[in-house]
């Protein structure tokens, strides 16, 4: 076979053209390399031409031609007689001319009609003023909100609501404790009335600026935090008025879908507890809905490697962090130990179990942890799931984390052992490691740094007291004594450190150091911010005791607060309360309505109001309900909330007796098998997974199906599939 020579251009040979079937050697399917290098050239040429005219014809002559073909496209010609300038287009006629004809007039009338129409309009607008443009404009806003809040508002399933005992009453027949506790209530009104006036929606109030004022634990948004902190406590007050008042600041105001870095502790304690506790005591859905809203905003603060979540979580974004002051980039004892009660009475409302793993997760990993002394250290880095800086204290850090072990027991209606146990543990070491008596026989709490007791005890370690008293019953028949002694101890102490100042309020901090005994010593630990430790535990051991010496002290207190911290714009903290001159610090906290008037009003009342072997407090004196779980069903708690949602959109699923405690069972629209899963709240650390008998007393068939189909959906802590028909043999 020869090669083919490379001809000049111009001696090329065209082939014969060959209508016969194609012979190889004859007819060359593909093009000599010279040959295709010219025809390269030529059709770059072509291009180059082509974007040439593009970029260098003027504008018009350019858009004359697109808008040519856009017409061309889009309106079907047809021939405009013999006259047609366009002799390329396609022609129309016979029977179809006429109807195109008749489409075209009539697009091109509506297109007249539109623009005749969006004229009008334009004129009618200018025609308005700009108050009246203003208004349309914030109708059509608050008609998207409106629907938006109807869709986000959605009911949630019902539950059975726990035994409500005392949410009322409590009226001292003593004349004498009617007046203080009319007093604490008048205090009440001013601090709301001037928040009302010059700080309504703000998280706080400057009583002397009379304006707002906020901090960083609330973020950047204004969330109204004293209104839904003091809620519970206008309720109980009977100030119905301002409790409707605030109620409808939250319907119409309270949004969590801000983009505002919040402490994801103090929300839970404030807002997620205020929220719970308004609805509990008075019914409104409407609280119920705004606290799961925001739980769900929480949850993203979980994801973090080990599931301890950031102190900090980003309402919008979901991003967590952690405070830049805590050791070694940890998350605080005290703020990720202090979800449980919240988390699992959101559980028990909404069915989905979500937030009771999140906690019990919690507990699960801090078990497995090993304890220096049996102490609990204040830090835990989420990243690592290893302790930061080996600092224990009852006060500040790591408080409320002890107290939620005893009241996750109380709350289950004392069957959370596990807990219990906990606590007791817990206890039992801070005893043998923070607990000392001082010189002058003062009993006080230090804290425990690197291996070294400081003694030194903060303000907020003094909830203590009421602590060991309410977790005296159920210590065992030798140690309830104990540690109703050990309680009355630390008010004793507390009530020292208020009675040594020259207000007779106590300091946030002080010291048991030679001499010196219940006495702050440095400056920066010399202030009073209205807080309410000491006063909380003095009801708790009234509660206990009935010894008057608590409301003696009580009635000291607020006495102290109505002559120093009074002022006209409402209340304010202190600076200083061994200055006999007081300077106030301008803040009145939103937890001096949540719980230290709250504390006062308890401690002047009949013990008939939110008694409590009923009502368990949270770490912000909002008062919850025990649950008395036994008989509790939570239908449908194998979807995750996304899930139950769509299936209860869907139509999949109705619920079925929901008002019958133990009977809230689903039906399955499509199959209608009332059989299904329930699952029942045990607080052992254990979802006891039953199905519901039909009415007959038996699971038949389709009951099976429905049950493996739900399965497929389940969680990896909800029954599987095998379990599941394992347990129906066994029941049906
Ligand atoms: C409150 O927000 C709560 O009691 C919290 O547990 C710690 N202390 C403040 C008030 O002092």
């Amino acid at each position: 076979m020869t090669t083919p020579a490379l001809l000049p251009l111009s001696g090329r040979r065209i082939p014969p053209l060959n209508l016969g079937p194609p012979s190889f050697p004859h007819h060359r399917a593909t093009l000599r390399l010279s040959e295709k290098f010219i025809l390269l050239l030529i059709l770059s040429a072509f291009i180059t031409l082509c974007f040439g005219a593009f970029f260098f014809l003027p504008d018009s002559s350019k858009h004359k031609r697109f808008d040519l073909g856009l017409e061309d496209v889009l309106i079907p010609h047809v021939d405009a007689g013999k006259g047609a300038k366009n002799p390329g287009v396609f022609l129309i006629h016979g029977p179809d001319e006429h109807r195109h004809r008749e489409e075209e007039e009539r697009l091109r009338n509506k297109i007249r009609a539109d623009h005749e129409k969006a004229l009008e309009e334009a004129k009618e607008k200018l025609r308005k003023s700009r108050e009246e443009i203003r208004a349309e404009i914030q109708t059509e806003k608050n008609k998207v909100v409106q629907e938006m809040k109807i869709k986000e508002n959605k009911p949630l399933p019902p539950v059975p609501v726990p035994n409500l005992v005392g949410i009322s009453g409590g009226d001292p027949e003593d004349n004498d404790i009617r007046e203080k506790r009319e007093k604490i209530k008048e205090m009440m009104k001013h601090a709301w009335d001037n928040y009302r006036t010059y700080g309504w929606g703000h998280n706080e109030l400057r009583p002397i600026a009379r304006k707002g004022h906020s901090t960083n634990i609330f973020g950047s948004s204004q969330m109204g935090a004293t209104i839904v902190d003091a809620l519970d406590t206008l309720y109980i007050m009977g100030l119905h008025a301002e409790f409707l008042d605030g109620q409808k600041w939250i319907e119409d105001n309270l949004d969590f879908s801000v983009n505002s870095e919040v402490s994801v502790f103090e929300v839970n304690i404030r807002f997620i507890g205020g929220l719970l506790a308004a609805y509990y005591l008075s019914g409104e859905e409407i609280f119920k809905i705004k606290a799961v809203q925001l739980a769900e905003k929480l949850l993203p603060a979980f994801n973090t490697p080990t599931g301890i979540p950031w102190a900090m979580v980003n309402l919008k974004s979901g991003v967590g962090r952690n405070w830049g002051w805590a050791s070694a980039g940890s998350s605080i004892l005290a703020e990720f130990g202090t979800l449980h009660m919240e988390f699992v009475h959101l559980s028990y409302l909404t069915g989905d179990l979500i937030y009771y793993k999140k906690v019990m997760h919690i507990r699960k990993l801090l078990q497995k942890m090993d304890r220096p002394n049996g102490l609990y250290p204040n830090y835990l880095n989420p990243r690592t799931g290893r302790w930061g800086q080996y600092h224990t204290s009852v006060g500040g850090l790591g408080d409320s984390f002890y107290e939620y072990l005893l009241k996750a027991w109380l709350m289950s209606d004392k069957t959370d052992h596990e807990a219990r146990k906990m606590y007791d543990d817990a206890i039992e070491a801070i005893e043998k490691h923070l607990i000392k008596k001082s010189r002058g026989g003062l009993i006080f709490i230090g804290e425990w740094k690197n291996g070294h007791l400081e003694k030194k005890m903060g303000h907020l370690a003094c909830f203590a007291g009421g602590m060991f008293a309410l977790g005296a019953d159920g210590s065992g028949t030798d140690k309830a004594g104990h540690y109703l002694e050990l309680g009355a101890e630390i008010a004793r102490t507390c009530h020292e450190s208020y009675d040594r100042t020259a207000l007779k309020l106590g300091p946030e901090s002080f010291k048991f150091d030679g001499a010196v005994e219940a006495v702050a010593v440095r400056q920066a630990e010399k202030y009073y911010i209205l807080r309410p430790e000491v006063i909380e535990t003095y009801w708790y051991l009234w509660r206990f005791t009935h010894d008057p010496r608590y409301r003696q002290w009580g009635w000291e207190a607020a006495l102290a607060i109505e002559k120093y911290c009074r002022v006209s714009g409402g209340f304010s903290g202190v600076k200083d309360v061994y200055s006999s001159t007081p300077t106030h610090d301008d803040v009145q906290q939103s937890f001096f309505l949540a719980e230290t008037l709250k504390y006062l009003y308890l401690l002047f009342s009949g013990d008939d109001l939110l008694p409590l072997d009923h009502w368990v407090f949270n770490t912000e004196a909002h008062p919850l309900p025990v649950l008395h779980l036994a008989n509790t069903t939570l239908s449908e708690s194998c979807y995750t909330a996304e899930e139950r949602i769509h299936h209860q959109e869907d139509g999949l699923t109705e619920h079925i007796h929901p008002e019958v405690p133990g009977e809230g069972k689903l039906k399955n629209k499509k199959s209608g098998i009332s059989g299904a899963i329930m699952t029942v709240m045990n607080f052992k650390g254990l979802w006891q997974h039953h199905f519901q008998h039909d009415d007959d007393g038996r699971l038949g068939e389709p009951a099976l199906q429905y049950c493996q189909a739900v399965e497929a959906s389940c969680d990896p802590g909800c029954i599987r599939g095998t379990e599941a028909q394992r347990e129906l043999r066994v029941t049906g």
